[in-house]
């Protein structure tokens, strides 16, 4: 499924030239040049450049005068079309360039010349004014004659020059097999143990035999000790493993490391500090991700940004936003709410679980025995909120809850109540690209019964934790919940186009039973009315087992109304059934973790990781932690704080997944302004952002390049480009939230 494209504007002025020999034979006997004129020895032939750019060839190489103030990268570009791909062959893509004044970027292309412009291949290397060589290996996911090699140089305030030469892309070369770097084979919770909790940790080794470990505190002294056990050969990873439990050392300290097979781990600690410092990171990525409101640099020093999407040049802003043409007669203000992702588009369906599970992580604090509201009240999220006597997480959540509600259908109009499915960009727009710059037409998509639910779900939820702090508020909310939810009733299969996902995501969801549940859950326990628990009580969900291997997301959300109806006090009849079912489900989860050499409650069928895989890891954590909530037992408790173990470092690409946490993490999340990969003045993503994870399928070309035939856990990149496995969004933060939320908790 391809999704994200990268638009290379149409370019003119072929610049002409004598045709004459092409450049140097290829190197090695069934290597072939796919580039003419390389190296510029017949001037521009076979070039082009885009009308803004003058291009000439100066000492033998191509130099091209960039005008300042263009949007995109490629709004100013020079290149070659006509060049053949074969899929997958592999190919060497090489260069050398020079760009002056210092520190401009080029993003190199391989992709394609026409529309849509798939990028296969494309890098974004900072120039210096004397010059570098660049070389790149990549495979070719696609067959065409139609390809490109691009340099795109737009995007910059300032005119700048830039010159290339040399410029090659052998085919047939040997592929080079990516092979990340994996540092020491013993692999820990980067962050750290929780004092009291399971300590566990996983070696990769050939040995069969136990092994020897000695556990080290920061002086370097062995503190401990013990045997490894084989684990034999691990399905998610394809690798021979040994685990190794040390959960018997309770001792506080940092630099902590743990010494086995000649091989010493990443540093950790053994505290809580950290775990308390994630509880509010991962809340706070939801400031940086507002949409209609400028991030300030002394909330968020490094972040601030201007507004995006409020009704300024040169998008239209999100203040008047009309349907697609001949889908509705009126616009809407859709202002605020929160960026999907990496994209700018905003989705009720996503932004529903979203909202909820942040608004479930403040429930929840109000109802466990090891709840404690006050983490994340009032001013512990450094908002523009902070001081209005309202817990942070609630008026976090309130920025996206605002949305929601502007997403309705007004009454009047044909389907009234019922809310719109997105909103977003009418082309998907190239990377970097701050809101504020974002030049496309904004458009309205149709209602579907799935988002009029998330719509009522999280309405109705709203509506009685906010009550205590705005009366009016939690009214409009409720009202809304109803409204939508005798819409969705009247309106019950209108599904969304699986195919509409040109600008933003298509979120298709083809089940709404869930949904309906759902909504009727929290509606049930915000009203206590008879209607809603009929629904509940009678729907098949209500006692289907839903606790599988990919837990619950934006698609399957009968969960959320099954924790909630386990959790929120309630007097629906048969309540201990449902709690019942939520410790049936962990239990599951738990035996899954036991028989996973690296720890996680994630075993998907043919060991195929999904989309935002990390998310749903954390998902069936919190099932988990509900069930400790719940039963009190202490290896539930253990087996979702286990679960953090996986997403900071015990796994293995021994990688933390969160970004700023631990010695080695995931930085370079697909974003359009967090992109420092791309553009060194703009930052990486705030600490506290979680990668989506391994994903199997990896979709996109830039993971389809290194990652073919990956092995479950092997199928992660941590680069800009990886949209299918290094995403960041708001769903999967929120598992997040919930989590470290849950295990701060516990210290
Ligand atoms: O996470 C979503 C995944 O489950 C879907 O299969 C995919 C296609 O609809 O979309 C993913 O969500 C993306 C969304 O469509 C647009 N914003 C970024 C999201 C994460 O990649």
């Amino acid at each position: 499924m391809k999704r994200r494209r990268t638009a290379l504007v149409c370019l003119t002025a072929l610049l002409a030239a004598a045709v004459t020999a092409l450049p140097a034979a290829p190197a090695g006997a069934d290597e072939t040049e796919q580039v003419k004129n390389g190296t510029f020895d017949n001037g521009t032939e076979s070039w082009w450049a885009s009308g803004n750019v003058t291009a000439a060839v100066t000492d033998g190489r191509l130099c091209a005068d960039v005008p300042g103030g263009t949007t995109n990268r490629w709004d100013a570009a020079v290149g070659q079309n006509d060049i053949a791909l074969v899929a997958g062959e592999s190919y060497r893509f090489s260069f050398t360039a020079t760009g002056a004044p210092a520190d401009h970027v080029v993003r190199a292309i391989v992709g394609l010349s026409v529309s849509p412009y798939d990028t296969y291949y494309e890098v974004s290397p900072q120039l210096s004014v004397s010059g570098n060589t660049y070389s790149y290996t990549f495979t070719s996911p696609v067959d065409t004659t139609q390809g490109q090699v691009g340099f795109q140089l737009g995007g910059t305030p300032d005119a700048w020059r830039f010159c290339v030469d040399d410029v090659s892309l052998l085919g047939g070369v040997a592929p080079e097999p990516y092979v990340p770097d994996t540092g020491p084979r013993v692999r820990v919770n980067q962050v750290g143990y929780l004092p009291s909790g399971p300590k566990n940790a996983t070696l990769v080794t050939d040995a069969t035999a136990r092994l020897p470990w000695q556990l080290k505190d920061a002086g370097g002294r062995a503190v401990a000790h013990g045997w490894s056990v084989p684990r034999g050969a691990d399905a998610s990873s394809g690798q021979n493993v040994h685990t190794i439990d040390f959960g018997r050392w309770t001792r506080r300290g940092d630099g902590y490391t743990l010494v086995v097979d000649g091989e010493t781990s990443h540093p950790f600690a053994i505290g809580t500090a950290g775990y308390e410092r994630l509880r509010t990171d991962s809340a706070k990525y939801y400031y940086t991700q507002r949409s209609g409101i400028a991030i300030d640099d002394e909330l968020r020093p490094g972040y601030a940004r201007p507004a995006g999407h409020v009704g300024t040049a040169p998008n239209q802003g999100d203040t008047e936003v009309p349907c697609r043409p001949g889908e509705c007669d009126y616009t809407l203000d859709v202002s605020g709410g929160w960026y999907d992702a990496g994209d700018h588009g905003k989705y009720v369906v996503n932004g529903g679980i979203s909202a909820w599970e942040l608004l479930s992580t403040y429930e929840r604090s109000l109802h466990a025995r090891t709840g404690k509201p006050s983490k994340l009240g009032d001013g512990t999220l450094a908002l523009p909120e902070s001081g209005n006597k309202v817990p942070d997480i609630l008026d976090e959540a309130r920025w996206e809850l605002e949305f929601l509600l502007k997403m309705q259908v007004p009454a009047g109009q044909p389907l009234a109540g019922m809310a719109h499915h997105k909103i977003h960009d009418a082309q998907w727009t190239g990377l970097p690209l701050l809101p504020s710059d974002d030049p496309q037409k904004r458009e309205l998509h149709p209602p579907t019964t799935a988002a009029t639910l998330n719509l009522a779900a999280t309405a109705a939820q709203a509506a009685r934790l906010y009550r205590p702090y705005d009366r009016a508020f939690a009214a409009k909310a409720l009202d809304a919940a109803r409204t939508a939810w005798a819409a969705a009733l009247a309106h019950p299969d209108v599904l969304a186009d699986e195919n509409d996902g040109t600008g933003g995501g298509a979120y298709p969801d083809s089940r709404v039973d869930d949904e309906f549940y759902w909504a009727a859950a929290e509606l049930y326990l915000t009203t206590g009315e008879r209607t809603f628990e009929r629904y509940v009580l009678t729907s098949p969900v209500h006692t289907a087992d839903i606790f599988g291997p990919l837990g619950f997301d934006w698609a399957r959300t009968a969960a959320a109304a099954r924790l909630d109806l386990a959790t929120v006090p309630s007097r629906l009849p048969g309540r201990d059934a449902v709690r019942r079912s939520v410790v049936r489900g962990a239990d599951r989860y738990l035996a899954t973790l036991e028989a996973q050499p690296y720890g996680m409650p994630y075993a998907p069928d043919g060991n195929v990781y999904d989309w935002g895989s990390n998310a749903q890891v954390l998902n069936n954590a919190v099932v988990l932690a509900t069930a400790h909530d719940i039963t009190g037992g202490a290896a539930y408790r253990d087996g979702a704080v286990q679960t953090m173990d996986y997403v900071l470092g015990r796994n293995a690409l021994n990688i933390s997944y969160v970004t700023g946490y631990g010695e080695v993490s995931a930085h370079r999340q697909h974003s359009r302004w967090y992109a420092r990969q791309l553009d060194p003045a703009l930052p990486d993503p705030p600490d506290g952002t979680l990668a989506g994870g391994p994903n199997s399928a990896i979709q996109d070309p830039y993971a389809q390049s290194k990652l073919q035939g990956c092995v479950g856990q092997f199928c992660y990149i941590d680069d800009i480009q990886s949209w299918s496995t290094n995403e960041h969004t708001v769903n999967w933060n929120a598992a997040l939230v919930r989590m470290a939320s849950f295990v701060a908790d516990q210290g």
